[in-house]
């Protein structure tokens, strides 16, 4: 059965999940301390320390840089998901740049403002002496400070996104492709802690999240392959 080793709240991991879900098959998360990598440094060899890493019998599937979606074409090509036609190579790869740039920048911060609420007690120490290794000391309570500006922000971000939907039920087209899944993961990263809504003015993003978070491949009309 394929592991999904994972963080339950990280976006890029709750991008593949969705996608698991999406194809159906049989999967299995595996929780790890967010403090202790070890379990993805032992099966990457010794190449990788971050989530998410895959693994589907002897295949260890994992990114080889900040663009590769090494993970999601994986699945795509094992599932037969339709996420990565090649008439939108190209066109996915600068949306899904703005995506995990734009989006997820906003999204982790806000949640990250809850961390309390859902990082395990004895992981918070570890937890936010990562986060202000990185973004410097405080920034957490600098973000809940300014948490009213970066929902104003996010806000404005999404607007793109709404006006995709504007004469199609996914971003790209009448399925989902893997810009949808890559948004989807973001956007459930923002509302993990439970005290967020997508914004109301974005009526149609609104009911795009609604119907790709429980959305099934099998349930879509077949594709033909090379169209
Ligand atoms: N581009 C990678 C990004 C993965 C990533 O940044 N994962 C975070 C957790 S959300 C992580 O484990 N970062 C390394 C670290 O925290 O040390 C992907 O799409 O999977």
């Amino acid at each position: 059965m394929i592991e999904l080793i994972q963080f339950a709240w990280s976006p890029f991991c709750l991008v593949q999940r969705r996608i698991l879900e999406f194809a159906a098959t049989p999967f299995k998360c595996v929780n790890i301390p967010c403090g202790d990598r070890s379990l993805v440094w032992r099966l990457s060899r010794h190449r990788y320390y971050a989530v998410p890493l895959l693994k589907d019998g002897r295949s260890v599937v994992f990114e080889t840089d900040e663009d590769s979606q090494v993970i999601a074409k994986y699945l795509d090509n094992q599932l037969g998901l339709g996420l990565f036609p090649r008439h939108w190579a190209g066109v996915q790869n600068l949306l899904w740049r703005a995506i995990e740039m734009e989006i997820e920048a906003l999204a982790f911060k806000l949640n990250d403002v809850y961390y309390r609420e859902f990082v395990p007690a004895a992981e918070q120490l570890g937890f936010l002496r990562h986060k202000e290794r990185k973004f410097g000391t405080g920034c957490i309570d600098q973000w809940r400070t300014g948490q009213r500006q970066l929902l104003r922000d996010l806000e404005r971000r999404l607007i793109p996104y709404e006006q995709m939907l504007a004469d199609r039920p996914f971003l790209l087209d009448d399925r989902p492709r893997f810009v949808d899944f890559d948004l989807f993961g973001m956007l459930a990263n923002f509302l993990y802690s439970g005290h967020y809504a997508l914004p109301k003015a974005h009526t149609r993003l609104n009911s795009w999240y609604r119907r790709l978070a429980t959305l099934e491949h099998s349930t879509l009309p077949s594709e033909e392959l090379h169209p």
